[in-house]
Order: C-alpha cells, then sequence, then structure tokens
C-alpha cells in the first residue's frame, strides 16, 4: 500500500491478481476537496504508469464521493488537479478502470464514476445528480455522459428532480454494470477488474455513445413538453433547471467536446447566481438545526417506540400519520367515536391518495391504519413512550389534559403540545412532570410540511428536548428548538406580516396586488388567497359582527372564500380566483373613509412593507433567545411556510440586503408609519458593526 496523500492510498498487492486499488479516505463524505482531486490524480498517474493489469476507485467510510466540496465554492480555488484533469485520466487510461460505489455516489462523485470504464456498486447504494437542489447542474460532464446512457428524457427527469436512485434501479437504467454482495464490494470489484482483463472486454467510454442521444436530434417537442411539465412547475424562480434542460439539449444536438464546453458556461452562470449561493447557505442551514450548543451530543434519547396523539382532527390526524409512515404505532384519542370514525376515515382517503398517486400499493394502506389503535379515554396513552397533544388552543383545556396526563402516563413519557402559539411553560405547571414537557409545533397540514417547531420550555431536561428533536429526524422532519414566546418564532412573524398585509389594504391596496407580490417574490399564494382558502368566517360570527373590517363586511355578505365560491376573490366551479368588485368597492370605501388618498402600490414597496417586519421581529427574537441562530429561523420560513429557497430565508434575505440597507428603510417608514416600525437594536448594533444576522453564533436558547 502507498500513501500517496494524505486522504489517498494506492495499493498493488499480489493478492489482488495485479489490479491495482485506489482508496479515497476523506471523511465525512469523500467529497471533491483540492486534496481528494490531487490525490485521485496523482494515484490514476501512478496506477497507469505501474504494471498494474485494471485500476478499481474505492471509497473508505460511509459512502463513495457524495460530490464536490461545496464548502470550497466562492473561496479562491485551491491550487490542485482540476476534476477534468482526473476524470480525462480516467476515461483515456489504456487499463480498465471500475469505480466501486457504496453509500451515496453524487454529483460530482456520480461523475467520477462515470468516467470510469465500468461501475459495481452494492445493492444499498444510491446514485445521484442532486446538483439542482444547490443552484447548480452537474458541471462535471454529467449533463453530458447521463443522457449518452439513459437518453434525454429520462436525463431531464433524472437531473431535474435531484433524486437519490437506488443501485437496483441504477443498473437497470444502465449507470451501474454488476451488483457486489453487500459487504464485499472491494473483493468483488476486484473480481470484477480481473474478469475485464480476461475477457478482454473493451474500454467503455461514455463520451463515445451517440446512440442513446441521436434518436432525439432535431426533436424540439420533447424540450417543449418537458418546458411545460407539471414537474417543471416546481422550477419557478429557480434557475438551475432550465440551465440543465440546455446542457441536455445540448448534449443532443452537439459533439460530445462542444457539448462539454456549454455544459461549462452554464455551470458558470449558475455558480455566480444569487440562487444558488441561497440554496447552497439553505443546505448547510439545514445541517445546523440539529446541533443544540448547550445539549451535547452525548445526551441520553429515550425511547419513541409509541405514541400517542390526543385529538384526531385534521392536525391531530396529520400528525398521526408522521409516525405511522415512520412505522411507529399510534394511539389516538377523540372524545367521541363519532370524532373518531371521521378523523380516521380522514386519514384513509389521505392514504389511498397517496396509493393511487403511486407512492405505495393499495395493500401499504391497511398495513398503515393498522398501525392506528383508536380509544375515547386518555387511560389508553398510559403505556406510550410520547404523548402528543392536538386539541382546540385553549389553555384551561390543554392544562386539564396534561393534568390527566400527569396521572396516566408512564414514567418519562414525553407529554408535548401541538400548540402553535401558547405559554409551554404555564401547561407544565399543570403537571408534576415540567421536565418531562415540551411543545411540538407541526405546520398544517401537519403530514406533508416538514417544519416542526419543538419548544423548550423553562424546565424542559435535556434528555427530553434530545428525544424530540430525534424523534423529528426520525419521522422526516426538520426539527427546530425555540423558546417559549407568543407565536414562538414562525407565527410570531407571521403576526407581523398580517398586520401589514392588512394595513395595506387598509391604504387601499387589493387584495389581489398583495397576493401577486408574493407569488412573484416565490410564495405559493399570498396572505388573501391563503385566508379564503381556508375560510374568511374562522373565529368570526354574524351576532358580534360589528361591520368595521373589510373581512366582517364580507363574512356579513355570506363571502366566506373558496367554500362558498367569495371571500376576498370571486370563485369559478374550478375555484379559479378572479378579482372581485365587491372587494374592490369595500377596500376604497374603507380607505376613502380612512383619509387615504387613492394610489397605486409597486410590487418592490409591497415586498419591502411585508418582509421587514418580519425581519425585524426575527431580529428581536434573536436578541431576546428564543431562536438559537439566524439560519434556524430561516429553515422555520423555508419549511414551515414555503419561503423560497432560492431566496434563503428572511434573515439572509436581510443580509444579502445589507444591515445597512434595511436600517435605513425601517426608519423611513419609521418617519412615514410611526413607531411600529422602529428598528429592533439589534439591527441597529449590527449595521453600525458592519455585520451579518449570519455572524452571530449560535447561542442557547433563554429559559
Ligand atoms: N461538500 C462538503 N461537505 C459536505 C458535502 C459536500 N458535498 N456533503 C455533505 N457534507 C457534510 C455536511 O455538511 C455534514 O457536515 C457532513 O458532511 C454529513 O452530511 C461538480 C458541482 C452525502 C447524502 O449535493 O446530500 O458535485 O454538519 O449531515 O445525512 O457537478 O450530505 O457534519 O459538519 O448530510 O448522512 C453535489 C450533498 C455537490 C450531496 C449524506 N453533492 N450531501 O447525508 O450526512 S455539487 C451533493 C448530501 C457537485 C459537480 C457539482 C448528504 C449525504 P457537518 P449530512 P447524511
Amino acid at each position: 500500500m502507498t500513501t500517496v496523500n494524505d486522504v489517498t492510498d494506492l495499493s498493488l498487492d499480489a493478492a489482488d491478481g495485479g489490479v491495482a486499488v485506489i482508496t479515497l479516505d476523506s471523511p465525512p463524505v469523500n467529497a471533491l476537496s483540492a486534496n481528494v482531486r490531487t490525490g485521485l490524480f496523482e494515484a490514476f498517474g501512478q496506477a497507469i504508469e505501474s504494471d498494474a493489469i485494471a485500476i478499481v476507485l474505492i471509497c473508505a467510510g460511509r459512502t463513495f464521493i457524495a460530490g464536490a466540496d461545496i464548502t470550497e465554492f466562492g473561496g479562491a480555488s485551491a491550487e490542485a488537479a482540476s476534476l477534468t484533469d482526473v476524470q480525462n485520466l480516467m476515461e483515456s487510461s489504456p487499463k480498465p478502470v471500475v469505480a466501486a460505489i457504496h453509500g451515496t455516489a453524487l454529483g460530482g462523485g456520480l461523475e467520477v464514476a462515470l468516467c470510469a470504464h465500468y461501475r459495481i456498486a452494492v445493492p444499498s447504494a444510491k446514485c445521484g445528480l442532486p446538483e439542482v437542489h444547490l443552484g447548480l447542474l452537474p458541471g462535471a460532464g454529467g449533463t453530458q455522459r447521463l443522457p449518452r446512457i439513459v437518453g434525454a428524457q429520462k436525463a431531464l427527469e433524472f437531473m431535474t428532480a435531484g433524486t437519490h436512485v437506488a443501485a437496483a434501479d441504477c443498473l437497470e437504467m444502465g449507470l451501474i454494470d454488476e451488483l457486489a454482495t453487500e459487504d464485499n464490494l472491494r473483493a468483488d470489484a476486484v473480481g470484477l477488474a480481473q474478469r475485464l482483463v480476461a475477457e478482454g472486454r473493451p474500454l467503455k467510454k461514455i463520451s463515445d455513445n451517440d446512440d442513446m442521444v441521436a434518436p432525439d436530434r432535431g426533436n424540439t417537442e420533447l424540450f417543449a413538453n418537458f418546458r411545460a411539465s407539471k414537474a417543471a412547475r416546481k422550477f419557478r424562480g429557480f434557475l438551475a433547471p432550465e440551465a440543465i434542460i440546455k446542457c441536455v439539449e445540448a448534449a443532443v444536438e452537439l459533439p460530445f467536446a462542444e457539448g462539454i464546453k456549454r455544459e461549462g458556461q452554464l455551470f458558470g452562470e449558475v455558480l455566480v447566481s444569487a440562487e444558488s449561493a441561497a440554496q447552497r447557505y439553505v443546505f448547510f442551514s439545514e445541517r445546523q438545526v440539529w446541533k443544540i450548543p448547550d445539549v451535547p451530543r452525548d445526551t441520553a434519547t429515550l425511547p419513541v417506540d409509541s405514541v400517542g396523539v390526543i385529538g384526531a382532527g385534521t392536525m391531530g390526524g396529520g400528525i398521526a400519520m408522521n409516525f405511522v409512515n415512520a412505522g411507529i404505532p399510534v394511539t389516538i384519542v377523540e372524545t367521541s367515536q363519532e370524532a373518531l370514525d371521521r378523523g380516521l376515515a380522514v386519514v384513509r382517503g389521505n392514504y389511498e391518495r397517496s396509493s393511487r398517486n403511486g407512492r405505495f400499493p393499495i395493500e401499504e394502506v391497511d398495513v398503515r391504519m393498522a398501525r392506528i389503535t383508536p380509544a375515547l379515554s386518555l387511560d389508553g396513552l398510559a403505556d406510550v413512550d410520547m404523548v402528543i397533544e392536538a386539541v382546540f388552543e385553549n389553555m384551561d383545556l390543554k392544562k386539564e389534559i396534561f393534568a390527566t396526563l400527569d396521572a396516566t402516563c408512564k414514567p418519562g413519557a414525553v407529554l408535548a403540545s401541538n400548540t402553535s402559539a401558547l405559554n409551554i411553560d404555564e401547561i407544565a405547571t399543570a403537571t408534576t412532570r415540567p421536565e418531562s414537557v415540551i411543545g411540538m409545533h407541526f405546520f398544517s397540514p401537519a403530514n406533508v410540511m416538514r417544519c416542526l417547531e419543538v419548544v423548550r420550555g423553562r424546565e424542559t431536561s435535556l434528555e427530553v428536548i434530545n428525544t424530540a428533536m430525534k424523534t423529528a429526524k426520525k419521522i422526516g422532519k426538520l426539527g427546530s428548538l425555540v423558546g417559549v414566546c407568543p407565536g414562538f418564532v414562525g407565527n410570531r412573524m407571521l403576526f407581523q406580516r398580517s398586520a401589514q398585509a392588512q394595513a395595506l389594504l387598509d391604504e387601499g391596496a387589493m387584495p389581489w396586488e398583495v397576493d401577486q407580490a408574493l407569488y412573484d417574490f416565490g410564495f405559493a399564494m399570498g396572505p388573501f388567497q391563503m385566508s379564503d382558502l381556508a375560510g374568511l368566517d374562522i373565529g368570526w360570527s354574524a351576532e358580534t359582527s360589528t361591520g368595521s373590517t373589510i373581512r366582517e363586511r364580507l363574512c356579513e355578505l355570506d363571502r366566506r372564500g373558496q367554500k362558498n365560491g367569495a371571500g376576498y376573490y370571486d370563485y369559478d366551479e374550478n375555484r379559479t380566483p378572479t378579482p372581485s368588485p365587491i372587494t374592490e368597492g369595500l377596500v376604497k370605501e374603507f380607505a376613502e373613509k380612512a383619509g387615504k388618498p387613492a394610489r397605486t402600490f409597486t410590487s418592490d414597496e409591497i415586498i419591502e412593507r411585508l418582509v421587514l417586519p418580519m425581519v425585524n421581529e426575527g431580529a428581536r427574537i434573536l436578541a431576546e433567545k428564543k431562536a438559537m441562530r439566524s439560519s434556524d429561523i430561516d429553515m422555520i420560513w423555508i419549511t414551515g411556510y414555503n419561503w423560497p429557497a432560492y431566496r434563503g430565508g428572511p434573515m439572509y434575505y436581510a443580509d444579502t440586503m445589507g444591515l445597512d440597507v434595511v436600517l435605513a428603510r425601517l426608519r423611513a417608514l419609521q418617519a412615514e408609519y410611526g413607531d411600529v416600525w422602529a428598528p429592533a437594536p439589534l439591527i441597529e448594533q449590527l449595521a453600525a458593526d458592519g455585520q451579518t444576522f449570519a455572524s452571530i453564533p449560535a447561542t442557547p436558547l433563554a429559559t
């Protein structure tokens, strides 16, 4: 075994029958750092020069190369061999090169493997080109080689989805040539290399393949159809998907060498884009949420092998589904059989729809439903490891329930509330075990939205915090630990945005102007369309209505939202919204009464009026230590409210504006609209110091 550099070894062991084995060992994921590229370049050079009959590339640790080193992007390019240098050396090797894959061969990692002549993988391995999630495209030949293996259509789907594909499917697609035995990869790879030589098999160079792309030459319809496809609707606002489509067009229309040049041009464009910088920030931010400064990594995790959910309504049913989907049995408690039956019917309907959409076979519906035990008493929760209360947002009711849970549940059970704003510490006072009480705030629809605000109470134990966060990860949520305050983090900032949306209406802006501005910014829907969707009459009653707001007046006109065809908007039978003259009249009436002059509102002004209050509140949340870091706030908004990932989140957005600019705008708005716009002291301080929210180190929550 020769040490090539500190992350690369080269073995020319007789036991391998003349096959050279290059082993990469660069934790955590063998990313293609400068050191790794240099090691590979030198190792392949030595192996090709040696008397080895063939070469195997394999990785130590958890995975094959998982891509370019994302931490290197945007930094000075280190003096090292380029990825292309390595790939050219591999592909032009006069000796067979075999890539041996385990874990996840992703991005540049798969692109390296595609420059081997053959690929072998263990059954548990996965391959993918997920660059699109970083706002990038496979920039090391992936956009030119993949279509030459699977054809243009599949390549478009594969690269714009950026999914990880199981080894068996990769074998079927032709991405890999053989499956190894799970724990015998090295030997099987060496065996394959020996067979290639013994059988005189050709040195397959994907770049020479033309038969998979030639049939689509001139087929402009294929690309037009893909751009118009349902999948493409998700590309709105992102740059990388369209760049990927252009690369595949080049793969089909141009010779390989020219296609590679086109890929390089388009890669250069997306690499320097604001969208990719934001998406790379999100990639690292969603890995920071699990790091809690004052909860040591070796903190115990309590078992969560059974769960109780109180309430089978929209939230309770959705919450239960998360655990059922993770294979954890759930006891769901309601106050009446009718409520139980109704709730379980909704859950079954959700599963049947997922099955119809191809998520799983219909038989799985009963398997999942069988994991749910309905109950009409909290006694049914005596032995569960975790309880999540999801009843009506009423403090007295919650305290009554937690007092019963305290008397019913086994010692050590985690007692969580799904409350979206109420004080966890107050709920905990209803029990004799406040150390076991925590908030687990799911976002509606609870079985869909990734966000889970884990609310740390003053007395919540480290074990319970750790257990709640580990449970969040286990059920596929992005857990964000937050402190107790009204609305916690997400809703506390949403309150501010909603107040300004209403203020804009009161000044004469139309609901559709506000909604359109947020839609164009990248949200799926604006606040007024959202209100119509949820129902305008939530919390409204004809008996107490005073007609003092536009919403009350709409409800008094029986305009209750989508459900009865009219709210802020008018709706046709397909629930397509159109601006309503009735709403327009009301907005104008209220604005005139308030003495507001009729005027136009630009999208930029609307976005500023909606986003800056959120940023200001986020700054207060950080200063109060109710969030540990600004990127946690961003992740809550991206995973809980669909803030567009290509804009990084509200705090990131403010940082990219510059906090000095944010401060100046807040002061200008304060002068025009009053102290509700007073800048948070933290913004004043950071602006004065020329700092950013991201520059604040992670801080333990105040309790
Ligand atoms: N570069 C640098 N660090 C990385 C990394 C990468 N590519 N991937 C992961 N890490 C770090 C991560 O930040 C974390 O660090 C640790 O590794 C464990 O990650 C030219 C341009 C591989 C499936 O997009 O999808 O190739 O927090 O917690 O859950 O065309 O990491 O411990 O300090 O996620 O087991 C394309 C990104 C790059 C793959 C493992 N590749 N990574 O998941 O662990 S662009 C990707 C992942 C590219 C080429 C283009 C996952 C994983 P820390 P983790 P995991």
